[in-house]
């Protein structure tokens, strides 16, 4: 049957049910952007001419808020833990009722088991009969679970899985054979899915699929209000917990030297020793009350920690400017300890790398800390600099809408990927077989020929743009230096002979090998290699003494999951 967009959230509400501090903060989430959401679907219905979408049915398994998996973080919403998974999952929830989708939600194991029509107490048995869902949303715990409720029938039904997964899994650590081979395991696991069944909260390796979340936007009045009442002295700080201001007694004191400082840390009794006395601290707010501070507030200040909340952008669609440090060398699983185990080598290199290189200034200020100078000139920066509220698109409701809604109609993870057009097929055509690539003149980047009937693909493969890395830049880097993104989709199609003669380069040999950073050609003596593996092709991977062969596309600014005929 047909979707159609629901502007009521009010069934939503009831199905997420209550009894936990991380339900009711989800409800609470919803019902407040339950106007923003619904007004952004109206304007996604427009713009799509009300084109017909099947109803997808949905399960929504939250694995980290069952109590099977500790669920360490509900006890913590009222005292500073980490929200941004939830703030996540509540708008998760949010756009695919609003898609009007059939959902159903499970926070325990019992419920999933009745979801999936497992009878009770016989887990790890295989599903008979087909899957009850088109689609399954869970996270890390999640899939654990499914596994011990599934037995070996999961990896019938995998393709229907995606898993929200905050920072990332890059495909080394997702192939079980090559990460165990490789030092690559970690104790998130392999699950050998395609790596773009893996959904973030920010753009990180386009490996992975971008989720995201979103944050309020403003109507011109309040805009205007706001503009009126901000306070160019005041600054807030980044860190509701006390254990994120230790040691940063030194920067408070500077910035106190030209600002009030206002912090939302949560405390009991008494004031938290590392929240020096001259601040304002206002005990952890709701997320209604903390908005009304950020929109009087000029400053939002982080010092280091925690890595890529949501807390920056909403205090940028407040107005506020975001200086943030920047780490130098980069954080990463190889050098700290909140990244390591992480199934990802991604170099963070501030605490909000998408706030440094996707908004920049004049909302994001990055700078070195340790540098008393440079410090001290930002926060001078912040109070004579005037900006106002700024919100990237792919963070407001219809944005975020647009991805989900395309990913649900065109990511389709169970058919196989068939390479196009593969060394074999090139064999067993009579003579020379067509190329699929033309490079245009005065370009170094080879696109799809018009010429050749592009196979079915999404994102389409007009948008393709194939580059040859530089020795040791991974896909990732060489086309955003180009203003592209890498589109790992796009990998089989690039994954031939073809492909290199496009590029001009001359293969002394010509082999196919397991290893994720191919294709790709040695540096000497100019062997090339194609990628024996689909589940390895990888965007982030990097090897030194090697060019990578790099598909990239172009993306709408504000958009990044999208390109121009995307939509
Ligand atoms: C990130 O999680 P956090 O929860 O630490 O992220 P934040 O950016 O601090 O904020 C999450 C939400 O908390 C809300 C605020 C944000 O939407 O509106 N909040 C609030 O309601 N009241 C307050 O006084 C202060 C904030 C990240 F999202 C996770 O993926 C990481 O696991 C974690 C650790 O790096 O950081």
């Amino acid at each position: 049957s047909a979707a159609t967009l629901r502007s009521d959230l009010g069934p939503l509400l009831d199905q997420v049910g209550t009894g936990k501090e991380s339900l009711s903060f989800m409800r609470r989430r919803i019902r407040r952007l339950a106007v923003q959401w619904s007004a952004a679907a109206r304007r996604l219905d427009n713009r799509l001419c009300s084109r017909w979408r099947e109803q997808k049915r949905i399960l929504v398994h939250v694995g980290f808020l069952t109590e099977e998996s500790g669920d360490v973080f509900s006890p913590k919403v009222l005292k500073g833990g980490p929200l941004g998974e939830m703030v996540q999952w509540s708008d998760i929830l949010a756009a695919l009722y609003v898609l009007g989708h059939d959902l159903k939600i499970s926070v325990s194991v019992k419920e999933l088991q009745r979801f999936l029509g497992v009878p009770p107490g016989r887990g790890n048995c295989p599903l008979t009969g087909r899957l009850p869902f088109d689609l399954i949303y869970t996270d890390y715990h999640g899939l654990q679970q499914m596994k011990q409720q599934m037995g070996i029938s999961l990896k019938k039904h995998k393709c229907h899985i995606r898993v929200i997964d905050s920072f990332g899994t890059e495909p080394a650590y997702n192939h079980e054979e090559y990460a165990t081979q490789h030092n690559y395991r970690t104790n998130w696991g392999y699950w050998n899915l395609n790596c773009r069944q893996f959904m973030t909260m920010f753009p990180h390796t386009p490996d992975n699929s971008f989720m995201g979340f979103v944050a309020e936007v403003m109507n011109e009045t309040d805009k205007r209000i706001t503009r009126l009442n901000k306070v160019d002295s005041m600054a807030v700080v980044y860190g509701k917990e006390p254990s994120m201001w230790k040691g940063k007694e030194k920067f408070l004191a500077i910035l106190h030297r030209y600002m009030e400082i206002h912090g939302t840390v949560y405390y009991e009794a008494q004031r938290p020793p590392e929240v020096p006395a001259f601040v304002k601290n206002h005990g952890l707010l709701p997320q209604q009350e903390l908005q009304q501070l950020l929109r009087k507030a000029k400053l939002f200040i982080g010092f280091g920690f925690p890595y890529e909340g949501p807390a920056p952008l909403e205090a940028i669609a407040n107005g506020c400017i975001f200086l943030q440090p920047k780490f130098q060398p980069s954080h990463s699983s190889l050098n700290h300890e909140f990244f390591r185990g992480k199934p990802t080598s991604r170099q963070v290199s501030s605490q909000h790398p998408y706030a440094q290189q996707y908004i920049g200034r004049p909302h994001v200020l990055t700078v070195d800390f340790n540098d008393s100078r440079q410090f001290e000139d930002a926060v001078h920066e912040v109070m004579r600099t005037q900006v106002d509220p700024f919100l990237p698109y792919e963070y407001t409701c219809e944005g975020m809408l647009e991805r989900l809604n395309a990913y649900i109609e065109h990511q389709d993870f169970c058919q196989v990927d068939a390479p196009f057009p593969s060394m074999n097929a090139s064999k067993s055509w009579p003579g020379n077989p067509p190329s699929p690539f033309i490079l245009p003149p005065n370009s170094s980047a080879l696109v799809w020929a018009p010429n050749i009937t592009a196979p079915a693909c999404w994102p389409p493969l007009s948008a393709m743009q194939l580059l040859l890395a530089q020795e040791g830049v991974s896909c990732v880097g060489s086309c955003q230096v180009e203003g592209l993104i890498c589109e790992p989709a796009f990998f089989p199609f690039i994954n031939n002979p073809e492909a290199f003669t496009g590029l001009r380069v001359h293969c002394e040999a010509l082999e196919a090998e397991v290893n994720h950073i191919f294709p790709a050609v040695s540096v000497e003596p100019g062997e090339c290699f194609l990628q024996k593996e689909p589940l390895l092709y990888s965007c982030a991977g990097v090897q030194a003494k090697h060019r990578r062969l790099c598909p990239c596309r172009d993306f709408l600014r504000g958009q990044v999951a999208m390109c121009k005929d995307c939509v």
